[in-house]
């Protein structure tokens, strides 16, 4: 359903770093940003373009910033120092192939490259220069001290401890996974220009559909294998993780997935017939196997 944003993506991510230039830097760049992964964020930013009736590929730049900032997300959140983990997108992580250090700045390489195309396009753009900027805006908020970082610190801080309850949980979803659809789905709005109804739709079913996508991961995290997901199973529970499988069971999981499920189809029904992908994607979620 999103084949054809992804194959679009895919090829631009392939074009934006050059291979040849400053090894081992652009080397370990390009090894995570071109490992493959499922490119759903910025496949959705394009969705949400053309849902709203703008051309989709106006927007690639800041689709493809997205999926850096998302990758230097997880060559970071792999690091011995944060998740220590040795499989990533089906290969061995960053830091496994090139080490610690050159993971590190492969990570800082790809978030600043990000900021740099979307720089560089709205500048190039001088008559939607406003609109580009201000999805730009909403990008750097998604995926920094208000939402991702602010998670993922708060995750890393509440590691081992006992007692943390359902607020810090969602907490921490909220920053770590919903930011960057929220990213996604406003950065969308503001490239298009939206009202803020429209961006109070797009911002209710990213909230709603980040927590199910992060909901469906903690299930798959019980139930898939390594091979079928490209990445270590079984870590949350080993480590003692609190995840929504622990506090609230299996079924109970299942349960509030319906919910969010719900809560998305409901605000995106605000742009009518063309909100079809989102609403399939959201009933994809909720089946979500791989
Ligand atoms: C290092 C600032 C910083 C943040 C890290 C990515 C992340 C935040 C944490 C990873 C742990 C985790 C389970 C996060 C939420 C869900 C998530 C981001 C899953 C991976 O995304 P997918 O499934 O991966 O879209 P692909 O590889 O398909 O892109």
């Amino acid at each position: 359903m999103l084949e054809k944003y992804r194959e679009t993506v895919e090829e631009r991510l392939g074009a934006i770093l050059p291979a040849e230039e400053a090894p081992p830097l652009s080397a370990a760049m390009r090894y995570s940003l071109l490992a493959g992964g499922k490119r759903l964020r910025p496949c959705m930013l394009l969705a949400a373009v053309e849902m709203m009736g703008e051309n989709w590929r106006e927007a690639l730049e800041y689709a493809c910033a997205l999926e850096m900032i998302h990758t230097y997300s997880l060559i970071h959140d792999d690091l011995p120092a944060m998740d220590n983990d040795t499989l990533r997108r089906g290969k061995p992580t960053n830091h496994v192939v090139f080490g610690d250090g050159q993971a590190v700045l492969a990570g800082d390489g790809l978030l600043n490259c990000a900021y740099e195309r979307m720089l560089a396009d709205a500048l190039a753009h001088p008559q939607s220069l406003e609109r580009r900027v201000a999805a730009m805006a909403e990008i750097a908020r998604g995926a920094g001290v208000e939402y991702m970082v602010r998670g993922q610190s708060l995750d890393l801080a509440c590691e081992g401890k006992q007692g943390v309850d359902e607020e810090t949980l969602l907490a921490i979803h909220t920053g770590k996974t919903c930011g960057m659809f929220l990213g996604a789905m406003r950065g969308a709005g503001r490239f298009c220009g939206a009202g803020s109804e429209a961006m109070d739709a797009l911002t209710g079913y990213a909230e709603a559909f980040g927590l199910l996508f992060q909901y469906a991961d903690d299930l798959l995290d019980v139930f898939s294998t390594p091979e079928e997901l490209g990445k270590s199973i079984g870590k949350d529970a080993d480590e003692g993780k609190l995840t929504a499988v622990r506090l609230f069971g299996v079924e109970g999981t299942r349960a509030r997935m319906q919910a969010l499920h719900d809560k998305a189809v409901a605000s995106i029904s605000h742009f009518q017939g063309a909100a079809q992908p989102f609403i399939r994607l959201a009933a994809d979620m909720l089946t979500r196997r791989k």
